[in-house]
């Protein structure tokens, strides 16, 4: 039922103490709402498709935890098995049969990837697979993309997406201008500035780095023949290609973004689904590259919980599901029912706005658009997508509190969540 009164008591009281305990109230700030306005709503249980909070309001959930439940929130498999593992302890700081499971799972999958290391976050793992660039090629610049987002390490934190530019900071205080010299960044879609770079930087550039398609600016699908001209270039220049696949590993495709277009990088990023909810990372390539990590070679990366057995059996049982036949088709069918609808009611109500989805990942920019990169992704209307954000919140339905992140479905999504979606937008546009 579509109600329009939301008492969010308990949750204001929770998050006043909150933003005395932890800066502005969060373990990470774009759940802070800070850009989209209001309180955030402190949740207290998820099951499926659904979100509960602390005052026992009921959201139809379409954050998914930023990406990883796409089996549903709380998966009856996927905790049955984290009972059986938890019984025998939280973490081995060792080897275990577990991490093999999910290697052969994740190697199995993903084309580009014939050996990975699990490490504990994306940040982590796109930390990891810079040193290894730089290692492997003996080059110390990098391209990223202009609203592209691998995590918060320092050499990253350049014209950054997610919550760098949900908050409107440039870059951060705190790197050094040494740290970030050596990242050089493009508008997404645009292969010209990518060959201009490597021409004004020859035998300099170890690789090219960017999210496939883009979910930390927004929504934004690779243009035909962007990432065959990425693949083209790097290897023209001796130089690596690096999908971030954090978002899209194992969402657009089982076998990620490198599946679905047909173009195998050199080495991935995984997490957020491969953990299933649990924190993890991974990244993997081709067993050459790989070979340069330590121990097996001298390039260093550790970490004292990575690989562990929680995170791991979460990970398997997700990808398990994963493998049933026609989940992919299901995902595509939802999602594609629920962007095209969103689109279709905004130009009934009078509203500029394009957007889209690929599988289980989708968008909407309150602007005319086309939107091929970051600079179009800010032409949006900022302060409609805010009203809109809370006229949804106040009808039961929980986007993403930024225009600059991508919003995501699960298989426990049915086509009636989706029409009541549907619905609370139809009234929420025919008012903003
Ligand atoms: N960086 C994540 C989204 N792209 C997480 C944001 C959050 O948890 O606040």
């Amino acid at each position: 039922m579509i109600s329009t009164s939301l008492n969010t008591t308990k949750s204001e009281e929770i998050f006043a103490s909150a933003q005395q305990l932890m800066p502005g109230g969060v373990s990470s700030p774009v759940r802070a709402f800070k850009s989209v306005g209001g309180q955030p709503i402190v949740f207290d249980r998820v099951k499926g498709a659904y979100i509960w909070d602390v005052d026992g309001n009921q959201y139809i959930d379409y954050v998914g935890s930023w990406g990883p439940a796409i089996c549903g929130h709380a998966h009856p498999d996927v905790i049955k098995a984290l009972h059986e593992t938890l019984e025998k302890g939280t973490s081995f700081g060792a080897p275990s049969a577990l991490e093999n499971v999910l290697a052969e799972m994740v190697i199995d999958a993903v084309p580009s990837i014939e050996m990975v290391r699990f490490v504990n976050s994306g940040t982590e793992a796109c930390m990891a697979v810079l040193r290894l660039m730089r290692a492997f090629t003996g080059r110390d610049k990098v391209i990223k993309f202009e609203g592209c987002y691998h995590g918060h390490a320092d050499m990253f934190l350049v014209k950054a997406g997610s919550g760098v530019a949900t908050l409107g900071l440039p870059d951060s205080p705190g790197v050094p201008k040494s740290t970030t010299s050596n990242t050089l960044t493009a508008p997404y879609n645009d292969l010209e500035a990518v060959k201009a770079l490597f021409a004004e930087n020859p035998d300099q550039i170890a690789g090219v780095i960017l999210e496939p398609v883009v979910g930390n600016a927004g929504f934004i699908p690779p243009d035909a023949g962007f990432l065959e001209g990425l693949r083209m270039i790097t290897q023209e220049n001796g130089a690596l290609l690096v999908f971030d696949e954090v978002m899209t590993g194992f969402r657009i495709a089982y076998g990620g973004a490198q599946e679905k277009f047909g173009i195998t990088p050199d080495l991935t990023t995984l997490g957020k689904i491969i953990g299933g909810g649990l924190p993890v990372g991974a990244y993997g390539g081709k067993r050459d590259i790989m070979s340069m990590v330590a121990p097996a070679g001298p390039m260093y990366q550790a970490g004292t919980l990575s690989g562990n057995p929680l995170a791991m059996t979460a990970g398997i049982k997700t990808l398990e599901l994963l493998q049933k036949p026609g989940t992919y088709e299901y995902l595509d069918q939802i999602t594609k029912k629920l962007a095209d609808g969103l689109l279709q009611i905004a130009q009934e109500t009078g509203h500029d706005a394009c957007g889209g989805q690929i599988s289980g990942m989708f968008g909407l920019f309150f602007t005319a658009g086309p939107v091929h990169n970051y600079e179009d992704a800010k032409k949006s209307d900022l302060q409609k997508f805010s009203r809109f954000h809370r006229g949804m919140l106040e009808r039961g339905i929980y986007l993403a509190p930024s225009q600059f992140e991508a919003g995501f479905t699960s298989f426990a999504h049915t086509e009636e969540d989706i029409d009541k979606t549907l619905a609370a937008a139809r009234e929420v546009m025919s008012g903003l």
